[in-house]
């Protein structure tokens, strides 16, 4: 009776596993092709953009607007500033995607090229060890093999299942580090500072090396953020204005509990925290909108202070820091009154007009 009982078991269990494999075949090639698809507007949850204030940004692809929209017409004047209208899919979640978002700074492509590789990576060594198990189940199964084998060891075996894993490992960590060292590296010395302080349950932003202003930017109702053709629980009123195409160091702090400063599609997170100043190196590719979340349970509205980074072309981002009342160091110094060249004066050329007469014995210092 058990032997019976054994076989049933056993063809039973040949069953389960080759369900299961087909399970987690189906389940991989549905998300292999997923991944391959690129994102479609369509794709996206939050209805495409069309709504801005600006005529000079009306029906124009969000990606072009900020090339369309003509710097003089924002160099000055506090009322120039209109915020640029995001692009579906670029910048924020879409509904049914799997993968992290597209990346828009260096760090970010290089991280997403080593998360693609790992999960390769991962799938291959799921596969083999998958597959060996399934040889085992196929051919040591009691029925195919009713006198099994004694052996117990088997060096080469042994060395070769230590070491490749080893390799493997160590092969994987040297892409890992440099990822990290690259988060860790310090903003060089020009680069732009501006702080972002969490507030319960908001986002400030001040700009020191501008003047010190600061923007306080706050959730966006819902109606108002889809009547603005932007995601809600996303937009904000104010938006953090950054220059695109160069070094900002992105500071932190918290004014009352901890909070932590996060922006997906740029691969950047910070911990926001009372009493202390955390800095990274930010430096986005583009102009756009680009959010992200205070990732750090900070209290009961947590969920609502979202952040929102517009990154705009050097002239249009110093035009916005003028309509806001801010200043730029370099500028201050070059409206100082040019000083007149050092020469040497008229009179010390002997013999000139103005030359005064040559010393005589009365005249000449004595020592
Ligand atoms: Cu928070």
């Amino acid at each position: 009776m058990s032997t019976s009982k054994t076989s049933i078991l056993n063809s039973n269990g040949v069953k389960v596993i080759a369900g299961l494999i087909l399970a987690i075949l189906l389940v991989f090639g549905w998300q292999a092709a997923n991944a391959q698809e690129p994102l479609q507007p369509s794709d996206l949850n939050a209805p495409v953009p069309a709504v801005t204030s600006s005529a000079a940004l009306e029906n124009v692809p969000a990606d072009e607007a900020a090339d369309v929209a003509d710097p003089d017409a924002v160099a000055d004047g506090a009322d120039a500033y209109t915020p640029m209208a995001p692009t579906a899919g670029k910048g924020m979640p879409i509904e049914g995607a799997i993968d992290v978002q597209d990346q828009y700074s260096e760090d970010g492509r290089f991280a997403h090229g080593f998360h693609i590789g790992l999960v390769w990576v991962m799938a291959a060594i799921s596969a083999f060890v998958l597959a060996l198990l399934v040889m085992v189940v196929v051919k040591y199964n009691r029925r195919s093999n009713p006198t099994p084998s004694k052996t117990t060891h088997n060096t080469l075996l042994e060395v070769v299942w230590m070491l490749v894993p080893a390799l493997i490992l160590a092969v994987i960590a040297v892409p890992s580090i440099t990822l990290l060292a690259r988060q860790y590296e310090t903003p060089p010395a020009d680069a732009i500072t501006v702080k972002a302080t969490g507030y319960q349950w908001y986002w400030g932003y001040t700009y020191p090396d501008n003047g010190g202003f600061e923007i306080i930017s706050n959730m966006m109702d819902e109606s108002e953020a889809l009547a603005n053709g932007e995601p809600p629980q996303l937009a904000v009123d104010n938006r953090l204005v950054l220059p695109v195409g160069v070094p900002i160091r992105l500071q932190t702090t918290g004014a009352d509990v901890i909070h932590s400063f996060a922006v997906p599609s740029l691969w950047f997170k910070i911990d926001a925290v009372p009493g202390r100043l955390n800095e990274r190196l930010m430096q986005i590719d583009e102009p756009g909108v680009y959010y992200g979340q205070c990732s750090e349970l900070c209290g009961a509205r947590h969920g609502y202070m979202p952040i929102a980074i517009e990154a705009l072309p050097m002239d249009q981002w110093r035009a916005w820091v003028r309509a806001q009342g801010g200043t730029f160091g370099d500028e201050e110094a070059a409206q100082e009154p040019a000083a007149a060249p050092l020469q040497e004066p008229e009179s010390a050329e002997p013999g000139a007009p103005g030359a005064g007469a040559p010393p005589t014995e009365d005249t000449a210092p004595t020592v």
